[in-house]
């Protein structure tokens, strides 16, 4: 483990994709049938990155105190933020925004010296070759409305197809830790659908350290992660080891223009100082909107808690 992470204290997240457009949450709209899968991807047509600049998100982020940013370039929809060659399913070939923006985020964020961290999904609800496997109490009642790649096979699926899937992560993941420089921290998330066995692991870790024998790695690996990654609420007793709390500024992780829940300046200086007092850092999400611009009130957020933070550093 390194250093630069137990010292980090704060984080931020920043969950960007094609649920801006419309303002539904990321992915799950689609797979708890909010809303019909082929209306959720028609959001493509809407995504323009118009405004995105990455240098703005850079120095909003130095300027929150954070030391390290972490971003979705895949979520459990499939739509890759990077020009992936292992599929079209991705903002540059199928948008209008027809931009690298994780070649963009990864330029700004490490020419700051902020460490650099991606989030990517392994379980991707658009991909032939994954069936997803349904948890009690998601199961939609219309599993036609829903993602149509999908199907209730509770573990049980074609051996020969689950290979070629973990060809394509580990093919993707190649993309995103090798053609960006440095990759600090990987943040995956929807390991739950599969056993430690059916990720490969370890052997899979091991992969994935060839590309930095120092890459920090989430829990969201079936355990075999570096550090444990409490969501929405700071746990009461010290978790063992290094640990990360993610939370959202209202209630959304994606830019959900009426959601209105947002939490106060005090009330995340507060949860920050609790996470710290207990030896976590805090990664704390913003969700841009569609054409890269991150709303004012995630933005006043943001400053307030660095100006907290520069007046009541150590010297
Ligand atoms: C969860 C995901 O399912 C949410 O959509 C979000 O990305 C959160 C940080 O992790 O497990």
């Amino acid at each position: 483990m390194q250093t630069w992470f137990e010292k980090a204290k704060l984080g931020i997240f920043i969950h960007y994709g094609i649920y801006a457009v419309d303002g539904v949450a990321e992915s799950w709209s689609f797979y708890n049938g909010k809303i019909p899968y082929d209306q959720y991807m028609k959001q493509m047509d809407g995504f323009t990155a118009s405004k995105f600049d990455a240098e703005t998100w850079a120095d909003l982020i130095e300027k929150s105190g954070a030391r390290y940013a972490v971003l979705t370039t895949k979520h459990h929809d499939g739509v890759a933020l990077w020009d992936t060659e292992y599929s079209d399913l991705n903002v540059v070939k199928k948008t209008p925004a027809g931009r690298d923006l994780v070649k963009e985020y990864a330029e700004a964020i490490t020419a700051r010296g902020l460490r650099l961290g991606m989030y990517y999904s392994l379980i991707d609800w658009s991909h032939p070759d994954y069936p997803s496997v349904y948890e009690g109490g998601r199961v939609p009642e219309d599993l036609s409305t829903v993602n149509r790649f999908s199907s209730p096979v509770d573990g049980i699926q074609d051996e020969a197809k689950w290979q070629q899937f973990l060809e394509f992560n580990n093919n993707q993941l190649s993309e995103v830790l090798g053609d960006y420089g440095q990759v600090d921290l990987l943040w995956f998330d929807g390991d739950w659908e599969r056993s430690a066995e059916q990720w490969n692991l370890p052997a899979f870790k091991q992969y994935l350290l060839t590309f930095n024998p120092n890459l920090i790695i989430n829990s969201r690996l079936q355990g075999h992660g570096d550090y444990k990654t409490p969501e929405q609420g700071i746990p009461i007793t010290r978790p063992e080891g290094p640990w990360e709390f993610c939370t959202t500024i209202n209630t959304s992780w994606g830019y959900v223009p009426d959601d209105n829940k947002y939490k106060s300046l005090n009330q995340i200086i507060r949860m920050f100082c609790d996470c710290i007092s207990l030896g976590g850092n805090m990664l704390l999400n913003i969700g841009p909107r569609e054409d890269g611009t991150v709303d004012e009130r995630q933005e006043a957020i943001l400053l307030g808690l660095g100006d907290w933070i520069r007046t009541h550093e150590e010297a």
